[in-house]
């Protein structure tokens, strides 16, 4: 695939990043090793409600861990998209077996091409913008002095918008084709029909939305559960916890050691899982968890 995300993620300050495995933070870490990112001033804006009571991610630092954090729909829903599963997701409109498996694209290709579509077009729309959640999530990216991926079941380009270098989207994207015939991935940002021949190989009606429906691969998967077994924190945001393999990404990354906490409008299918939760809107719950994050990490200095 042309876009192809398995290659080693850059220290912050440029040039890879090699690993120690160090405990503390309650679980497994990971401390860099041989380049540092600058230190950095932070303006201790600290939520109040991580101030008051400061769980063991601020009082048990010892190290830096590495973060995987996941985002779902939940992240986008105050930037004007849908989520899935709320009372008016999309599920409540389109029955997911016609639009989101494979089946569905056989049986149907016109009316799938025409929901994506409409959700390209959503998506262009002057107000459907980042929100101060996708916007906090890079800046901990950008400042976090150890290695941090960001995994996203969104097919939206808001944590792109955000500033995110590059997230990881597992379940595809929208603004990409992907063609049948030559595996091509290809940019495409206007509508997308059998008329369509793919610029790679030339051939016709080949081309589908690069979205990861029911019964296919998540993307990247090695990749990503690499990560989730080396990281000291894992942070799942605004989805639901329904749709496997991502519902299962919180069990992995416990028993592999790190502490995972859930940022979600309400309790998902799995809070149970998490040593910590903290739930309402997105823009609200991400951006104090990602000050309190920062504040806790010693010696931060803010170069923006
Ligand atoms: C807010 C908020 C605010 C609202 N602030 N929060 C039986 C048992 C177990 C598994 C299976 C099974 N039968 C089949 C399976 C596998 C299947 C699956 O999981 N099915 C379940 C439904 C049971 N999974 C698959 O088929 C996947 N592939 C697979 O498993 O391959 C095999 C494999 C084996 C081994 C290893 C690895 C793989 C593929 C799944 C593909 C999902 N595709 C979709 C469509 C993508 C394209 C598109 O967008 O159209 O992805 S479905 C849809 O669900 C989309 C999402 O990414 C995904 C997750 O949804 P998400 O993000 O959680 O959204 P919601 O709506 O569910 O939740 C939103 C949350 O936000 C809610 O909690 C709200 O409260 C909250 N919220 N406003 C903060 N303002």
């Amino acid at each position: 695939m042309s876009d192809n995300l398995s290659r080693a993620r850059p220290a912050a300050g440029g040039g890879l990043m090699l690993r120690e495995r160090r405990e503390g933070w309650g679980g497994a870490t990971f401390r860099p090793l041989g380049r540092w990112a600058p230190l950095r001033r932070l303006p201790c804006r600290v939520a109040s409600f991580f101030l008051s009571n400061p769980g063991p991610l601020m009082s048990r630092a010892s190290a830096i861990p590495s973060l995987v954090l996941l985002t779902g729909a939940g992240i986008s829903r105050e930037s004007g998209l849908d989520t899935f599963r709320d009372a008016d997701g999309v599920w409540s409109r389109v029955r997911l077996e016609d639009v989101a498996t494979p089946e569905g694209f056989e049986r149907d290709p016109v009316k799938v091409h025409a929901f994506y579509n409409a959700r390209r077009h959503g998506l262009r729309d002057p107000e459907v913008v980042p929100n101060a959640a996708h916007l906090a999530l890079a800046r901990l990216e950008r400042l976090w002095p150890a290695e941090v991926l960001l995994v996203t079941q969104n097919i939206d380009d808001l944590h792109e918008r955000a500033g995110s270098p590059a997230p990881l989207h597992m379940h595809g994207e929208l603004l990409k084709a992907r063609c049948a015939a030559c595996d091509a991935v290809l940019p495409w940002a206007d509508d997308l029909g059998l008329e369509d021949r793919c610029p790679s190989c030339g051939a016709e009606a080949t081309l589908r939305p690069h979205v990861v429906w029911f019964g296919e691969m998540p993307l990247e998967m090695e990749r990503i559960e690499a990560a989730l077994t080396a990281c000291g924190v894992f942070v799942s945001i605004g989805t639901s916890g329904t749709v496997y393999p991502a519902a299962g990404f919180v069990s992995l990354a416990r028993r592999a050691g790190a502490r995972t906490v859930e940022l979600n409008l309400e309790p998902s299918h799995g809070a149970s899982l998490f040593h910590e939760c903290h739930h309402g809107p997105a823009t609200g719950v991400v951006p104090a968890f990602v000050e309190a994050l920062l504040a806790s990490a010693p010696g931060l200095r803010e170069t923006e």
